[in-house]
């Protein structure tokens, strides 16, 4: 029995004027309710130090930049780090870095339960687009503000298991999860801001998002057999809703915990890490089932090409 009490601390909306401080003061509050109910790991969303800005369109580097880490911890964040340390509770962040020699990327960052960073993930799936686009009815600037992630789908030794991360739209791309299971994943952690809306199709519900969003993280889970913990920044920012609906899903794909509100609340969830070893040991026994003769195109070709060979 390889137990670990997981939290996952879902944030309401941060809006565009709040300070990094007063993010900081909501996340020691989760912190300390995560202590208070046992947790040893706790998770925060994608982006969780800022509203998500790239919903704007912001031309002036400078002002981006604004919105990034160019270390962690630091001031801001310190208390989170020190406050996580004095309660023994590992935790996973999620935030913009902005490295030394000029990169962006969308990070999250593990560590261990004495708050020392002991794995790095840069988001690869980068969704929206570069430029302004005008016939949206909201922009998703993602692949403006932030470069590929360059540190591939790594997985870390934490608490005497195999623990890995995404970022959001990672979640949708099932070579994601299975780089990590091909390494032996045990725990997949993620933060998200996901719109309640598409951009560009009115038509589509928030509900229905909500549906991809477990669809996507259940299947990742069930076929890696891992646990995946998805927590999302919901509510309103400046007028642009976010969806809530976090997750603590077993390796099985089940639901375990999932999140009813839109503002900052914590889920827990005790995860015996040893229950992740049936599935990898049977229907999903990679090494025995596998026929990877047969997968060329997934890891070679980026889009579709038609059997008479014209491009999709
Ligand atoms: N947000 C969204 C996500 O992948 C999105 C963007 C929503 C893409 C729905 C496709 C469909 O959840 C981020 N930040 O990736």
């Amino acid at each position: 029995m390889r137990e670990i009490v997981i939290g996952a601390a879902q944030m309401g909306p941060i809006q565009r004027a709040d300070t990094r401080e007063a993010v900081v003061a909501r996340m020691l509050a989760l912190l300390d309710q995560a202590k208070d109910a046992g947790c040893q790991l706790v998770i925060f969303p994608e982006l969780c130090l800022t509203t998500f800005f790239p919903r704007w369109y912001i031309a002036d580097q400078a002002e981006v930049d604004s919105w990034f880490e160019t270390e962690m911890p630091n001031a801001a964040t310190q208390p989170l780090f020190n406050r996580a340390r004095a309660h023994s509770i590992a935790i996973s962040i999620g935030y913009g870095e902005l490295t030394p020699d000029g990169r962006h990327f969308n990070t999250q960052i593990l560590t261990d339960r004495q708050a020392n960073i002991i794995g790095k993930y840069r988001k690869i799936h980068l969704p929206g687009h570069d430029e302004y686009d005008p016939e949206r009815s909201f922009q998703h600037l993602e692949k403006r503000y932030f470069a590929p992630g360059d540190l591939g789908f790594p997985v870390f030794r934490n608490m005497d298991a195999w623990m890995g991360m995404l970022i959001c739209n990672d979640r949708r791309w099932p070579e994601a999860y299975r780089e990590m299971g091909l390494q032996g994943v045990e725990l997949i952690v993620l933060g998200y801001n996901t719109p309640s809306g598409n951009s560009q199709n009115a038509d589509e519900t928030p509900e229905m998002r909500d549906f991809h969003s477990d669809l996507s993280v259940q299947a990742g889970a069930y076929q890696n057999s891992a646990f995946v913990v998805a927590v999302a920044k919901a509510g309103n920012e400046d007028g642009h809703p976010l969806n809530g609906g976090s997750v603590i899903v077993s390796p099985d794909g089940v639901i375990l915990q999932k999140a009813k509100t839109l503002g900052d609340e914590l889920l827990v969830q005790a995860c015996d890490m040893d229950a992740t070893a049936f599935g990898k040991a049977s229907v999903f026994d990679f090494k025995r089932h596998r026929r990877i003769e047969h997968y060329g195109r997934i890891a070679t070709q980026t889009g579709v090409i038609y059997p008479d060979g014209k491009e999709g």
